[in-house]
């Protein structure tokens, strides 16, 4: 194909647009051959934490904080013995899960009966940090996948530096 191509540059403009067509016919088999099967199909795609409302303890306000975990390819994700951690190392390991293609399964951190698009980590505590904490997703192998940051704790490093090459600023908040 890529001979035929060649030559087709030095041919009338007629024949190019004939060798355009072969071309484009050609391409969606060399794209299909250009396989990526380490490539990360599954991302941390949002995060609630601090439950909305006053943060009770009930079961229920408990579920009101999840992390929602996005297949973006079209196939399934086998997802069996993956974890999901926060900055204090509670740890939940999907057990015999999948996640199919381009699909979402949120993980409620309270009880719950498990379906295929809720999870439950049975947790009689809040996991996720009000104010800051790391959600970090890494497969049954324990390679990272997707971790997702927020609050304080960029903040708190660049206040670190700072406050080391500074020599102290206690203004932020
Ligand atoms: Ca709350």
């Amino acid at each position: 194909m890529s001979s035929s191509v060649a030559t087709a540059r030095r041919l009338s403009a007629a024949a190019l647009t004939a060798a355009a067509v072969l071309g484009a016919t050609a391409l969606p088999a060399s794209g299909a051959g250009y396989p990526r099967p380490d490539r990360a199909q599954a991302e941390i795609s949002a995060v609630q934490y601090d439950s909305p409302g006053y943060d009770d303890g009930s079961n229920r306000s408990l579920n009101r904080e999840w992390v929602e975990i996005t297949n973006n390819s079209r196939r399934d994700v086998d997802l069996d013995g993956w974890t999901l951690k926060s900055e204090d190392g509670d740890t939940y390991t999907f057990d015999r899960y999948r996640l199919e293609g381009r699909s979402t399964v949120r993980i409620h951190t309270g009880f719950g009966r498990d379906t295929d698009s809720d999870l439950y980590q049975d947790s009689r505590d809040y996991v996720w940090g009000n104010r800051s904490d790391t959600a970090t997703l890494r497969n049954d192998r324990g390679r990272f996948i997707d971790d997702h940051a927020w609050g304080h704790d960029r903040d708190r490093h660049h206040h670190d530096r700072d406050r080391h090459h500074h020599g102290g600023n206690h203004h932020r908040q």
